[in-house]
């Protein structure tokens, strides 16, 4: 991963840092994957600092799963809240449950004869999963620059934000859990890591028999895929043949369909598919 281990060391330190200076942090987790896309380390450096969870990319995410999500979380304690910073869907709660979680914070300090001042807040979460566009939305304007390849966010500034706070806009980048197989494998698949990180075959082949199990509708309607089909390798030789994704000599472009696959999957093509789901009860 030729942007992780450079950059690991120094984001653990910048987030540990910048910690220090707000009230409430907001955790940003793809609503797809809530689990993989957290990660555990955040638990150690934030202590007890108040921390909002949002569950990012909710309009991609299929809703009963999140409604099981958030059930799941407010079970262990912690109030997350489905959002869609592309189209501004949840940022009215985000502030709402921001002020509310700080409350008794400001109140301390204010008892305490401190003067009143702006909620200070930071976003934090892995590349790519919608950090910049939640601050955009939360300054309610285009503050940060966006983009769809992972770590493109630098620097650091301050933005104002409705009801007196302030959000750091730093890159409050935590690094992925990519040492586990599972969770890389579903970090990839959402394109949270870059496709260069795991062959996109390998990827598109574990995405295919997760959908085959999951959500075989969707792939019946999206490739008119006879119910015959059982294994990922049939399922992209489906495709293909469908598209046209032949090389000279027709053969398959395992490629090119691996990846149209796994495109189509992240712009919601397919539907809306959640891929982590909370344990069981009786289960960790
Ligand atoms: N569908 C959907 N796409 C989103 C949402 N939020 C962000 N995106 C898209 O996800 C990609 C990454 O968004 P960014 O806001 O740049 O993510 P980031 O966390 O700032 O990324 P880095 O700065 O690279 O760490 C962009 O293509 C966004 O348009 C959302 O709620 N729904
Ligand atoms: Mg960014």
């Amino acid at each position: 991963m030729p942007w992780y281990p450079g950059h690991m060391a120094k984001a653990r330190a910048l987030v540990r840092e910048n910690v220090q200076l707000v009230d409430l942090i907001l955790e940003v987790v793809d609503a797809r994957i809530p689990f993989s896309s957290s990660n555990p380390e955040l638990e150690k450096i934030r202590g007890n600092k108040p921390c909002l969870l949002v569950l990012n990319k909710a309009d991609l995410a299929d809703p009963a799963a999140t409604t099981r999500w958030q059930e799941w979380f407010q079970s262990r304690g912690r109030e997350a809240i489905p959002a869609d910073s592309l189209a501004g869907q949840g940022v009215g709660e985000i502030i709402k449950a921001s002020r509310r979680l700080v409350h008794p914070i400001m109140e301390k300090l204010t008892a305490r004869g401190r003067r009143k001042r702006a909620v200070r807040l930071m976003i934090v979460g892995i590349p790519n999963v919608g950090k910049s566009s939640l601050l955009n939305r939360l300054a309610g304007r285009r503050r940060a620059a966006t983009g769809a390849k992972p770590g493109i966010t630098r620097g650091k500034q301050w933005v104002k934000v409705e009801g007196e706070m302030e959000l750091l806009d730093l890159p409050g980048i935590l690094w992925p859990q990519v040492e586990d197989e599972a969770i890389g494998l579903k970090l990839a698949a959402t394109g949270a890591l870059p496709p260069e990180a795991i062959p996109v075959e390998e990827v598109s082949l574990w995405l295919g028999a997760f959908l085959l199990n999951a959500a075989p509708e969707q792939l019946r309607s999206r490739y008119d895929l006879p119910e015959s089909v059982r294994y990922p390798e049939e399922l992209l030789e489906h495709i293909a043949a469908r598209r046209g994704m032949l090389l000279p000599g027709g053969v398959t472009d395992r490629d090119r369909t691996a990846r149209l696959l796994l495109k189509e999957f992240q712009k919601g093509q397919l539907g809306r598919i959640t891929l982590d789901l909370p344990p069981e009860e009786g289960e960790r």
